[in-house]
């Protein structure tokens, strides 16, 4: 499939994990896309592997809005347009509540929260121009709450409830937004948690599918959303959980 031909995609956190999965679903599928992470190095080596008329790395920190900013104008200024940004970015931290310093919290909020709104707003004049779409990493934990994870489920709560308020903003205006919402996904991030095999065990038993999702599988969605199959389709935030979220709690027998 070659959906994204002519188009132009925006990734952040594209130097690993499901941003990685995601440029490169893009870029398989036609598009010209900007792979944006902190981290420099893994960028080059992705990048290295794409077509480099149809690739731009960019370094920046999403969690500075004129950083995100930068980014756009230079997606802009290399291909002439914006079609989708994928704001995928993010952070997790884990602790007791009263463990969370100032420090520990600021950094989440302003990754997976401020990451997320900064990144939609610089993209906005140019997604009303090609009438395009955002699509927001959010997760399982943005929809309900965690054991000791109280930063992240408020950062992610932020980005499931500004999705919805995004769409309703934006939908006259011809600009879809959407969210993916996956739970415990094999990334660099959850690299500790799924090394705990009586950990991962717990989270087979709540998976109706029994395993641990692949960034590939997100990507996947994250590309449907913003595809034209996805064109009446905005202010979801779509599970992308193994079943996870049909439970409603209660342990299974
Ligand atoms: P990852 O750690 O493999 O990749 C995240 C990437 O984001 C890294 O390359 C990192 O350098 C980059 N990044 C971090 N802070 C940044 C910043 N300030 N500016 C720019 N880039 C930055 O993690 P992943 O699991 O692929 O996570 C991608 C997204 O998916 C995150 O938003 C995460 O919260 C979310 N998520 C992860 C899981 C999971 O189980 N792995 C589940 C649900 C949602
Ligand atoms: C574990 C999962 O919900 C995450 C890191 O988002």
């Amino acid at each position: 499939m070659k959906r994204f031909e002519g188009k132009v995609v925006i990734v952040t956190g594209a130097g690993a994990g499901m941003g990685e999965a995601t440029a490169r679903r893009f870029s398989a599928e036609g598009a010209a896309v900007v792979l944006v992470d902190v981290e420099e190095g893994r960028l080059q080596v992705i990048a290295r592997e794409l077509d480099p008329a149809r690739t731009l790395v960019r370094t920046a920190d999403v969690s500075v809005s004129q950083s995100i900013e930068a980014v756009v104008a230079a997606a802009v200024e290399t291909f002439g347009r914006l079609d989708v940004m994928v704001n995928n970015a993010g952070v997790h931290d884990a602790g007791q509540p009263d463990e969370i310093t100032d420090e520990r919290w600021r950094r989440v909020m302003s990754v997976d929260a401020d990451g997320v709104f900064y990144g939609c707003r610089a993209a906005i004049p140019h997604l009303e121009k090609t009438k395009g779409c955002i699509v927001n990493n959010a997760s399982v934990s943005g929809t309900g709450g965690d054991w000791g994870m109280s930063a992240y489920n408020a950062a992610k709560g932020a980005v499931v409830n500004l999705t919805r308020a995004l769409a309703l903003d934006l939908g006259k205006r011809g600009i879809r937004v959407n969210s993916v919402c996956p739970s415990l996904t094999r990334t660099a991030m959850t690299e500790e948690m799924l090394e705990n095999k009586a950990l991962v065990a717990k989270f087979r038993e709540r998976i109706p599918l029994g395993r641990v999702c692949e960034p590939e599988e997100v990507a996947a969605v994250i590309a449907f959303l913003a595809s034209d199959d996805a064109s009446f389709v905005t202010g979801t935030n779509i599970a992308v959980d193994g079943g996870v979220s049909a439970s409603n709690g209660q342990p299974s027998g």
